[in-house]
């Protein structure tokens, strides 16, 4: 009988190890939602998918695939094949825009003039990231670090009246549509003289003077407004082409769909003036391509709506000068839709508070800075006979920028309090509020 007063503890001791089990798959399906997890990146998938099979799922005769899990810490080793595949000599290369009369070749000096855009870019990227993680800049903010060859090889395409669209990783796009990096900075610190007052921040930009439009933080939110603007322009009779910048994370959104097939129906009559870039940089937040969906060849994808589509070396800023002109004039001249799908990767992690990245080896980000597109471009350049000292002194000039941009968005007033209950509604249409 005096075994009787095991049981208590007995019991005890059952419930906690119970209730911390709970915990940490609670824990886990949280994490791979918010990404803001001290779990492995693996584990939280398993159980947020975990917690949505059904109890009657049918049982499967050949044993399951390991899960990421099972895998351990282990990222998952085809991230790595991939890049060799993507980047192997099988794909076809870019091609030189021989069409018509306008032949594309960019000399040492245009070069050095598309390298300067990047690094300012890149050096940018890094003064606002530093002044994030020092608590200077609120919200969240994603770099453009190591993708800056796409943005920059066809934003160069565009032309008077053109349009840009892309989600929340668009500090890049605004600089080089000509928005004043000071004034892209205070946007980020939420100061009155950022580019939209202070009210957007990092992750809503707009330049609409340079045809920047956006700047979108819910993954795939953007994607219906380009085919709208697109339809929208030629409608009203004009030839201008919007290019719609999309993530490898977000062509699985249904918003891509229901916009995809419509851009390709209104394309067949020449209403869809849309130029689909396709940044794949292999993972959204931290899900690869090949956790994301079944058929990763993701430009295949545009195939099913009538959309015809090319890849190209995003981290290879000739290759994609070279497409982007092309692509930029069929699309206007056919006002049909076409897709590039850039291979690219970024080189930091998803968000500026992202430190532990279990999702992919050190190996495979070495391998990618390889790939830079900035050393990349530098060492062409030195090759090319262009001096070390005029790019060790570009570098210079855009770091001051880069620090001048700090100063003024951190010497700059916060918004007037007055402007709470401006651009709330479009001006012609506001009515003061009764009583
Ligand atoms: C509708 C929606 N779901 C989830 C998120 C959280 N989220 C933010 S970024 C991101 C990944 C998107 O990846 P991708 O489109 O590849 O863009 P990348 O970050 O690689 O530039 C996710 C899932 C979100 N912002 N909006
Ligand atoms: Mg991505």
């Amino acid at each position: 009988m005096q075994y009787q007063y095991l049981l208590i503890p007995i019991v005890f001791i059952i419930l906690v190890l119970g209730a911390r089990k709970a915990t940490r798959v609670k824990a886990a399906t949280y994490g791979t939602i918010t990404s803001m997890t001290t779990v492995r990146d693996g584990f939280a998938q398993d159980h947020a998918h975990a917690a949505f099979v059904p109890q009657s799922a049918p049982v499967r005769d050949e044993p399951p695939a390991p899960t990421p899990a099972e895998r351990g810490a282990q990222p998952d080793s085809s991230s790595v094949d991939r890049l060799e595949t993507a980047m192997s000599p099988q794909q076809p290369p870019a091609e030189t825009y021989t069409e018509g009369q306008a032949q594309v070749a960019y000399d040492a000096e245009a070069l050095v003039g598309f390298y300067q855009k990047m690094v300012e870019i890149r050096l940018f990227e890094d003064a606002s990231t530093k002044a994030f993680r020092q608590g200077k800049i609120g919200g969240y903010l994603h770099v453009y670090s190591g993708q800056e060859a796409v943005a920059t090889g066809f934003i160069n395409a565009m032309k008077e009246g053109d349009i840009t669209i892309t989600a929340y990783r668009d500090h890049a796009h605004a600089i080089l549509q000509g928005a004043d990096p000071n004034r892209v900075m205070a946007e980020l610190y939420g100061k009155g003289t950022g580019i939209v007052k202070g009210k957007g921040g990092s992750m809503h930009l707009f330049h609409t003077e340079g045809g920047m439009y956006g700047g979108y933080g819910i993954v795939g939110g953007h994607i219906p407004l380009g085919p709208g603007m697109a339809y929208g322009k030629r409608y009203q009779g004009s030839d201008a082409v919007v290019q719609l910048y999309l993530g490898d994370g977000s062509i699985h959104n249904g918003a891509f769909h229901e916009a995809a097939n419509l851009a390709g129906l209104w394309g067949k009559t020449g209403m869809c003036p849309t130029l689909f870039i396709l940044e794949n940089n292999q993972y959204g937040m931290g899900t690869s391509v090949e956790r994301a969906t079944a058929m990763t060849d993701l430009g295949k994808k545009f195939e099913s709506y009538g959309i015809e589509w090319e890849r190209v070396d995003g981290m290879d800023i000739q290759a994609v000068l070279a497409v982007a002109e092309k692509a930029q004039e069929r699309v206007r001249e056919t006002g049909k839709p076409y897709a590039i799908e850039a291979f690219s990767y970024r080189i930091v992690p998803h968000g500026a508070a992202d430190f532990l990245e279990q999702y992919r080896s050190k190996e495979e980000i070495a391998k990618w800075r390889e790939k830079d597109p900035i050393p990349t471009l530098h060492k062409q350049l030195i090759e090319m006979g262009i001096a070390e000292d005029r790019l060790e002194e570009i570098r210079a000039n855009a770091k001051a920028q880069a620090d001048a941009a700090i100063k003024f968005a951190e010497e700059s007033p916060d918004p007037d309090l007055s402007e709470l209950l401006t651009d709330v509604y479009a001006d012609d249409t506001y009515v003061e509020p009764a009583g």
